[in-house]
């Protein structure tokens, strides 16, 4: 397997996963800032020019949910997705998906919003734009809270994929520091971001 990555990316979630399974892999590093990832040989493996991109024998995947959801799923003997069909697939699709499509574009709003001159920052729609996005944001975090609540991990008492997508989408927030206040949240990405398979797919 190849992975296409660029460090502090939605790549991570990809490699932090492939160390979590200790498989062997390749690791194609593309410097964004030099615009590795415009090559017409890297349009050729992803159309948009995005990490992270998978190439597992003849497929090549996008998108780093797709990547996670297939890697989980390719090695059942590491025990990272509950099984096709059991009762914890269910919330297992759940919280997947609810980290990709309920909170990380809520996140992506202030990460954007922190990008802005002060300039634009204080301008009264951005602020307003804002406001509402801080409500969507308590609400989503709110639903993750109480997911939580007297467990360690998101799905079935033990550490599956769900945690490693929900985990560095909430690694973001918390450095946004848009988890003051959620105190389980802010634990939880601790806990996680110490695993020594995240110090690996951060390394070099
Ligand atoms: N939904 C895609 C988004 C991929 C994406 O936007 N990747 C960003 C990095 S996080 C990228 O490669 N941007 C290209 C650039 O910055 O030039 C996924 O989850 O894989």
């Amino acid at each position: 397997m190849k992975l296409y990555f660029a460090p502090r990316t939605r790549a991570t979630r990809a490699r932090w996963l492939l160390e979590e399974l200790g498989v062997p892999y390749e690791l194609v590093k593309l410097d964004l800032a030099r615009q590795e990832n415009s090559t017409p040989a890297y349009l050729a493996v992803h159309p948009l020019g995005e990490v992270p991109a998978l190439v597992d024998g003849d497929v090549t995947l996008l998108e780093s949910l797709a990547i996670c959801l297939h890697l989980a799923d390719r090695f059942p003997e590491k025990h990272l997705a509950p099984l096709p069909g059991s009762a914890e697939r269910g919330p297992y699709y759940q919280w997947m998906t609810f980290a990709e499509m309920s909170l990380e574009p809520v996140v992506m709003e202030f990460y954007r919003h922190a990008q802005l001159s002060e300039e634009k920052k204080a301008d009264a729609h951005s602020e307003e734009a804002l406001a509402k996005h801080r409500t969507r944001l308590g609400a989503v975090l709110d639903v993750i809270n109480e997911g939580l609540s007297g467990r360690e991990f998101l799905v079935g008492g033990a550490f599956t994929a769900a945690d490693v997508v929900m985990a560095s989408i909430l690694h973001l927030a918390n450095t946004l520091r848009l988890l003051d206040g959620q105190p389980r949240l802010v634990e939880y990405v601790k806990r996680h971001t110490q695993r020594p398979a995240v110090r690996k797919a951060v390394s070099g």
